[in-house]
């Protein structure tokens, strides 16, 4: 992962220090291109350990048209713990303890944190256990699920996916194998508006590739799961296609490191790349939409340990 060591590098060296909607400041590039051929192993992070587990059932759950927590608690994954936590705690109905900046607020204030974590506890407990308040407060708003499944065009229901697997099997030539999940006419919707927000997908000599453009790039955090997600994707839609996967082309706009990040960067910096792991499939003859993590096997992976950093919500 050569490729991503140089990305933290080029921001280090070349980057802009500027404000961020989180308060937290950032260092950052506009513009940059990362390429992975997928012939030479699955790319995830061997410089620090990385759950593919996480990995995996986030993307099982936008293929199922899924935008509700409430699956990937059921599945022990936090990723968007925070998300659906802000919407409930900014709604009318939250009469707790004030969680105003809560991300910011709990690394300065020990106390703070503690009442928060009680919170969330209490949160992630009744979006379990309360189908109503599950409905209401684990939804994440039309964020990719429902952009990628069932985009709404007033009338009607498009199935992106769908569409670009039958438009990649009848006329793999064409060039309008998009998806796109920046609907702008539900952003103002949505619990964070799309960071990855459009992807083309090429097929050439038998091979499939992908170019994402990803608008904003947590290049710690979010960037190591974007890049293993849509290798994924493209190692999915491939076998349902009878392909062979090709390359992931990954385009940044806003590529950024946030500051309390750099010495975790620097420490993974400080690390020496291991040889990439590999993927199995196990689809049987699953489609894409119904696959569980059970389908889904890396082999081979012995990356350096974990490097810890808060996230900035
Ligand atoms: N906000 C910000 N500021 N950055 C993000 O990357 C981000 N990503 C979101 C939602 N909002 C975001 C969805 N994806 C983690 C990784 C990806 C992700 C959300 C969170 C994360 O916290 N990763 C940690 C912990 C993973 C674990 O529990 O093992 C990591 O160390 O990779
Ligand atoms: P923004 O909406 O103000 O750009 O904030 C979104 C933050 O989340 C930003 O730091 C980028 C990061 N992010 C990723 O890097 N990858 C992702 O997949 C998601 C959902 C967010």
């Amino acid at each position: 992962m050569k490729q991503y060591l140089d990305l933290c590098t080029h921001i280090i060296e070349n980057g802009t220090v500027k404000e961020d909607r989180t308060g937290t400041g950032t260092i950052s590039v506009f513009g940059y291109q990362m390429r992975y051929d997928l012939q030479n192993g699955f790319p995830l992070m061997t410089t620090k350990k990385t759950a593919f587990r996480l990995i995996a059932t986030e993307l099982l759950w936008f293929l199922k048209g899924d935008t509700n927590i409430r699956t990937l608690i059921h599945d022990k994954n936090p990723i968007w713990d925070e998300w659906g936590f802000e919407r409930w705690v900014n709604s009318d109905e939250y009469s707790g303890p004030d969680m105003t900046d809560f991300g910011r607020r709990c690394l300065k204030d020990e106390e703070f944190d503690a009442i928060y974590k009680v919170e969330m506890a209490n949160y992630k407990k009744r979006i379990i256990e309360d189908d109503e308040f599950a409905a209401k407060y684990g939804d994440l708003g039309p964020i990719y699920g429902k952009q990628w499944r069932s985009w709404s065009t007033g009338d009607n229901v498009i199935d992106q996916i769908s569409a670009l697997i039958t438009g990649i099997k009848t006329n793999p030539d064409s060039r309008r194998h998009l998806v796109t999940a920046w609907n702008p006419s539900e952003v103002s919707d949505m619990a964070l508006p799309p960071c990855h927000a459009m992807f083309q997908f090429y097929v050439a000599e038998g091979k499939l590739s992908c170019q994402l453009y990803q608008r904003s790039a947590d290049v710690f955090l979010g960037v190591p799961f974007n890049i293993a997600s849509y290798a994924l994707l493209v190692h999915l839609i491939a076998q349902e296609c009878n392909l062979a996967v090709g390359e992931f082309i990954h385009t940044l706009g806003d590529a950024h490191i946030y500051l309390n990040h750099m010495d975790q960067v620097k420490e993974q910096l400080s690390r020496t790349p291991k040889q990439l792991p590999t993927l199995h499939l196990h689809m049987g003859d699953k489609s894409i939409f119904d696959l569980s993590i059970d389908d889904l096997e890396i082999e081979g992976y012995d990356p350096h340990p974990r490097i810890k950093a808060p996230i900035a919500v």
